[in-house]
């Protein structure tokens, strides 16, 4: 295949204290998405769901983008002259990394969105859990500014975290949008200005990284799944997936058993049960 060797510049990735740091790293390119990028992608992926110093994935990128979506040559202009056969590999290798691995990724996904957010790029934001945005990050579905649509699931994500109205306004128009205005619409959680951004993003992964982690996964992994089922399927799905943690981690629920009713120790409404055993 053509542009798709692995090349580990193109993102970087960092443990702090429990969490994995991932930083997109084309700045030069405004970290357009590019067939090598996906191929790095998947590799930290991989890595990071296999390591225990992570326990939160934060996912940004480098200099003045968060990414400016998709590689328009060599995502789209180069695959003209290529079999198809490539250019069907090339979305695979994307929407892999994008979509597949991350929307139900192992760990708890923050995105950090501190500048450029554009099209194909809004995939992995909205894959994440949750996305804290810089108040002056500028996102664009710019695809109509250069004659296509948001496709590539792009569309679907914005159903997803959108209003209709907003989503048309924004697809059809091509017009930008501040982060500010992008948490007003619930595409991201919160806007904070540019300097208190890494700040915040740890607050939040530092209360992450007090909860159970197979109870977290649990919890987001049923929340995205059940939004695709009818409240009969739902029902039974919710009961076997709750069923299934407490053979996953049934001592999360005996300590909150026994620290509220018994010791009176804490009270669940008001924040964490002590977590002695850590897993
Ligand atoms: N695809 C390919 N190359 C890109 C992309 C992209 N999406 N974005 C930036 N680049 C390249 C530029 O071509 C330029 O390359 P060069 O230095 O070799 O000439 C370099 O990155 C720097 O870009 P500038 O435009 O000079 O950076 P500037 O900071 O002035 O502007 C901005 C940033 C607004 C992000 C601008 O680069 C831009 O409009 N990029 C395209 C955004 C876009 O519409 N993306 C596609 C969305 S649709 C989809 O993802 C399917
Ligand atoms: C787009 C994105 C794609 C794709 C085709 O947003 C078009 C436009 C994320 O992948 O494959």
């Amino acid at each position: 295949m053509t542009t798709t060797s692995l090349d580990k510049n193109l993102a970087r990735l960092e443990y702090d204290k429990g969490v994995a740091w991932v930083t997109l790293n084309r700045p030069e390119k405004r970290n357009a998405l590019n067939p090598a990028l996906s191929l790095r992608m998947l590799e930290i992926l991989d890595e990071v769901e296999a390591d225990d110093r992570c326990g939160v994935m934060v996912l940004t990128g480098e200099g003045t983008a968060f990414s400016a979506g998709m590689d328009i040559k060599e995502y789209f202009r180069d695959m003209k002259d290529q079999p198809r056969i490539v250019t069907i590999k090339v979305r695979r290798l994307n929407y892999e990394w994008q979509w597949r691995r991350l929307r139900y990724f192992e760990k708890p996904t923050i995105a950090m969105v501190n500048g450029w957010c554009f099209g194909g790029a809004f995939l992995p934001v909205v894959s994440c859990d949750l996305a804290i945005a810089a108040e002056d990050a500028q996102f664009g579905l710019s695809e109509v500014n250069w004659g296509i649509l948001p496709a590539g699931n792009v569309s679907r994500a914005l159903a997803e975290t959108m209003r209709t109205r907003d989503a048309l306004y924004y697809s059809m128009t091509g017009q930008l949008f501040d982060g500010r205005k992008a948490a007003e619409m619930g595409l991201v959680n919160e806007a904070v200005p540019k300097e208190r951004l890494r700040e915040r993003v740890r607050e939040l992964a530092d209360i992450l990284l007090e909860k159970s982690p197979a109870v977290l996964k649990a919890t987001k992994d049923a929340f995205k799944r059940v939004q695709q089922l009818d409240w009969d399927l739902s029902e039974d799905y919710l009961v076997s997936k709750q069923e299934q943690l407490l053979f996953l981690a049934g001592e999360e629920r005996e300590e909150g058993f026994k620290q509220f009713l018994d010791d009176k120790t804490y009270k669940p409404g008001l924040g964490m049960y002590k977590r002695p055993h850590k897993k």
